[in-house]
């Protein structure tokens, strides 16, 4: 397979200026005819033009009118190289034949669920027509679609309807004009039996948009909240970033077999059908949180992403790191901004930091690829959506917002690179990003130390920073990064300190801002060493540091165990009162894995069940809050921070530790489950969400005790649920243990639920992911269950995906799981190598494990390199887990 830089990018010798196809949708095959206008780039230059084409059949290619014959062009498995083009422009015309029917890849144009349905990002253009398919060529297009009008009574593409009608044989047609420049991989083509729930909002500019959620007949009432979702992100993304919508009509289609959440095609949004329907009975509060979540993302891209595109697919996180920001600030302005933080944290640590320690590790800008699908990734996302958030703790609110407003003047309708969004932050604010650029060309989370010390007489207080990047793949030797690190003092009462001024570099930097008291300010780290002193310390504080999590990074401080308890209950940053809990947990569960492996008895620190306890009963806090904050750092964070990862101690002991605070808080947690009790009618609001989140919690842990008493309240609680949130919680609660109650409640449950798809997807990753003993003989036996399939997506994820997150099983010491995986990943690949690729990603980290385990895992890695007809996909992935 061929590895593609970003070093070698070129500008292409042939741009398209207006595309026009035409689609003949058949149960057969689809033909698909393409009119495109071609001008060079240097005029008269006639390089060859190369287009893109991967399982087409060619039936005539024109040129100004006239059919090329052989010796005109040059046909391979990848492309259509027409060999003398013209000199000036010149009209382009190609037929194709395609077999949407047997595309079981999801990519280009398929067939599922009895609609017509693409996906062209990042390269699934080149499966629909021979085309330039790179997302630096942006043309206007228009797209004709024929289908036999019984069959396919809705025919959508991307921008306005602008003549439709019948034709003989029972077909009609539709014609779509889309009046923006758009690159290929925007291009979008729906056609089926579906109908709309329909709505309209107002812009600023007081333009009325048509919006239209598109679903099966059957799923229209659960549109609701998907509606409300999408006129709350046009709201927002002009009160926040002042962007109108610019279209009269805006689509949202929801497909059930989709191979990622959604795809922010130009006004015809294709969503997976997990992340827009949702109604109190089937849904959970994350669903519906995802769901505003995922909506709010799509929508902002059309300015994040259609309006300025990528000049590149390295340029990736440009629109989705900034479009990740965006949607987690909307979700914050929502909700619980604390909340949601701590949610994008403990994602960016579970999963982003363990990619960027692996074989996988690369650069918020990557540097290489052979796959471009494998690059959708959380580095790329969520590391992305760090780096943008930076931005905005440098340069406060009105600077950022500053920086946006220049780059979509300067770079509208154009296709870019992350340096030009770094030069518009910085010229609208004329700042010194120093180092800042390097976030996207080194890989690895940095660690950085601090030290800290107080001088009594001189009244200062001294903050010394060292920082290290890890090496990573392709990257020995590492550069310094520029950190910031947002900081406040706390004096003995807990209170924060006014911060006066600071030395820093030989010089004295004052702190305070036109006569306002400042309690954080943001220290610019960019050296491997640094020392800040701040002035003016009245008393020996506690540092806050890092205050919102201000960047993506390890930081390891001198806080002893006494100075985190009192942030704990103090600090008035509340992320950084979470922060200070999971540190302590972290240390605690490390102790005891310890403790675990050397035999010796598992203790439960009395310190921490009280500050435990003390959060439980802090009545001023948000409940969703308290939630967070007595939940254990998950057991992936745990061995990350293991010299070598051993998944039975860390699940032995966050059981233990688990079971031994419900033990000792039971009272309080049965109290927070009576005082929390949902309200008969569901309401999605953070008040109630909050709510059902505190008492679900401790739900959770009660029934982590073996006392029938408690397995009677939590039978009563699935019982009497109104809700899928209380349902589900209750069910996994009981689920924890096997035997009779296990048993009965997962076979009631399917019972009731086995007419909804998405529901039942929940009943196959709670049994998967289990860590009762020996959990992979019941994923082969639910493999064959009726309602799995594995060519969907959503169902693998669910089954095969929630199997992989339970380390215990997952990693099983007699190699089970891993012989499990590596089968499925073969068979998988056959019918869609993107989702074969991402599972096939579970294995990437087995060279953490103990030697038996590494060995288990590196046999199904070569097995799956060494299996025929492997995909680029998969290769990629097995290949540099191998490496
Ligand atoms: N921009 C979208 C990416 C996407 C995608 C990429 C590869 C293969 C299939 C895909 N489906 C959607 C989604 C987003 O981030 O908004
Ligand atoms: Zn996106």
């Amino acid at each position: 397979p061929k590895e593609i830089f970003l070093k070698d990018y070129k500008l292409p010798d042939y741009y398209f200026d207006t595309v026009d196809l035409s689609f003949s949708l058949g149960e057969e095959k689809t033909i698909v005819s393409a009119k495109i206008s071609v001008t060079p780039r240097v005029d008269g230059a006639a390089s060859p033009l190369v287009l893109d084409g991967v399982d087409l059949k060619l039936i005539s290619v024109k040129i100004n009118g006239s059919e090329l014959k052989e010796g005109d062009f040059h046909l391979d498995a990848k492309h259509l190289i027409l060999t003398s083009p013209p000199s000036g422009n010149f009209i382009l015309e190609t037929v194709t034949e395609i077999l949407p029917q047997k595309n079981t890849s999801l990519e280009g144009l398929y067939k599922s669920s009895g609609n017509f349905c693409t996906q062209c990002e990042a390269e699934g253009f080149r499966k629909i027509t021979f085309y330039q398919d790179r997302p630096d060529i942006m043309a206007k297009y228009t797209c004709r679609i024929e289908a036999d009008k019984s069959l396919y009574p809705v025919l959508l593409s991307n921008g306005n309807l602008i003549e439709q009608g019948d034709l003989e044989g029972g077909k009609h047609f539709a014609l779509w004009e889309d009046p923006f420049k758009k690159p290929c991989y925007l291009f979008a083509l729906v056609a089926g039996p579906l109908e709309s729930r329909d709505d309209t909002f107002t812009t600023c500019s007081g333009r009325k948009v048509a919006l239209r959620i598109w679903t099966p007949p059957e799923d229209l009432p659960k549109t609701e909240h998907a509606m409300y979702s999408l006129k709350a992100a046009m709201k927002w993304d002009e009160d926040v970033f002042g962007r109108e919508y610019d279209l009269d009509i805006f689509n949202i289609v929801s497909v059930p077999d989709f191979n990622m959440g959604a795809m922010e095609n130009k006004s015809l949004n294709i969503f997976n059908s997990k992340l827009v329907l949702a109604s109190p009975e089937t849904a959970t509060d994350a669903d519906y949180a995802a769901i505003l979540g995922v909506i709010g993302h799509e929508y902002f891209h059309n300015w994040t992403g259609n309006r300025v595109t990528c000049r590149d697919w390295f340029q990736l996180s440009l629109k989705e790191g900034l479009t990740v920001f965006r949607d987690q600030e909307f979700s914050s302005d929502w909700g619980s901004r604390t909340v949601k933080r701590i949610g994008d944290v403990s994602k960016l640590r579970t999963y982003q930091f363990s990619q960027d320690a692996g074989p996988m590790a690369h650069p918020v800008r990557p540097h290489s690829y052979i796959k471009m699908d494998n690059f959708y990734t959380v580095t790329v996302y969520e590391k992305g959506a760090e780096v943008v958030r930076m931005y905005k703790t440098l340069l406060g609110s009105q600077g950022f917002r500053k920086g946006t407003d220049l780059y979509f003047q300067r770079h509208d309708g154009q296709a870019v690179t992350c340096e030009d969004f770094f030069a518009s932050m910085r010229d609208a604010n004329d700042a010194d990003f120093a180092n800042f650029l390097s976030w996207y060309s080194q890989a690895g989370t940095p660690i950085v130390k601090v030290a800290s010390s107080y001088n009594a007489e001189a009244h200062t207080f001294s903050l010394k920073f060292t920082q290290t990047v890890p090496p990573t793949p392709g990257q020995p030797v590492k550069e310094p990064m520029f950190i910031p690190v947002a900081t406040g003092l706390l004096d003995s009462n807990g209170k924060d300190m006014p911060l006066s001024s600071i030395y820093h570099d030989g010089k004295l930097e004052s702190v305070a801002c036109g006569g306002q008291p400042v309690y954080t300010t943001v220290l610019r780290v960019t050296k491997d060493e640094e020392e800040f002193v701040f002035a003016d310390v009245a008393e020996k504080p506690i540092p806050s540091l890092l205050r919102g999590y201000s960047a993506p990074i390890r930081l390891h401080s001198d806080l002893t165990d006494n100075d985190l308890f009192f942030l704990l209950a103090n600090d008035s940053d509340e992320f950084n009162r979470w922060e200070a809990g999971q540190i302590l947990a972290r240390k605690l569960m490390l102790s005891q894995v310890v403790n675990f492996q050397k035999d010796s008895a598992l203790v439960l620190d009395p310190q921490f069940v009280h500050g435990i306890k003390c959060i439980i009963l802090d009545s001023s806090l948000d409940k969703e809050f308290i939630a967070k904050a007595i939940t254990l750092p998950g057991e992936g964070e745990i061995m990350d921070m293991m010299e070598v990862a051993d998944p039975d101690a860390v699940h032995a002991v966050r059981k233990f530790i688990r079971k031994q605070l419900a033990s000792e808080l039971k009272q309080e947690l049965l109290n927070l489950v009576k005082e929390n009790k949902s309200s008969e009618k569901y309401v999605f609001d953070h008040a109630n969400m909050a709510r059902r989140a505190l008492k679900n919690t401790a739900l959770g842990y009660l029934a982590s005790l073996e006392d029938e008493e408690i397995t009677e309240l939590v039978l009563q609680e699935y019982k009497t649920a109104t809700n899928m949130t209380d349902q589900f919680s209750a069910l996994a609660a009981i689920a924890q243990k096997p035997g009779k109650a296990r048993d009965d409640v997962l076979a009631d449950f399917y019972n009731k639920w086995q007419h909804d798809y998405l529901v039942v997807n929940k009943w196959f990753a709670l049994q998967s992911s289990s860590d009762i003993p020996g959990n992979v003989e019941n994923v082969y036996k639910l493999l064959s269950h009726q309602a799995f399939d594995l060519k969907n997506p959503n169902k693998v994820y669910s089954l095969i995906g929630g199997f992989c997150a339970s380390p215990v099983n997952f990693h099983a010491k007699d190699g089970s799981g891993y012989k499990f995986l590596g089968e499925l990943v073969v068979q998988l690949d056959k019918l869609n190598p993107q989702v074969a690729s991402r599972m096939v990603s579970a294995f990437s980290r087995w060279k953490r494990y103990d030697e038996t385990r590494q060995n288990l895992a590196k046999a199904q890695l070569e097995m799956i390199v060494s299996a025929n007809g492997l995909s680029e996909n998969v290769y990629e992935i097995a290949s540099k887990s191998l490496a």
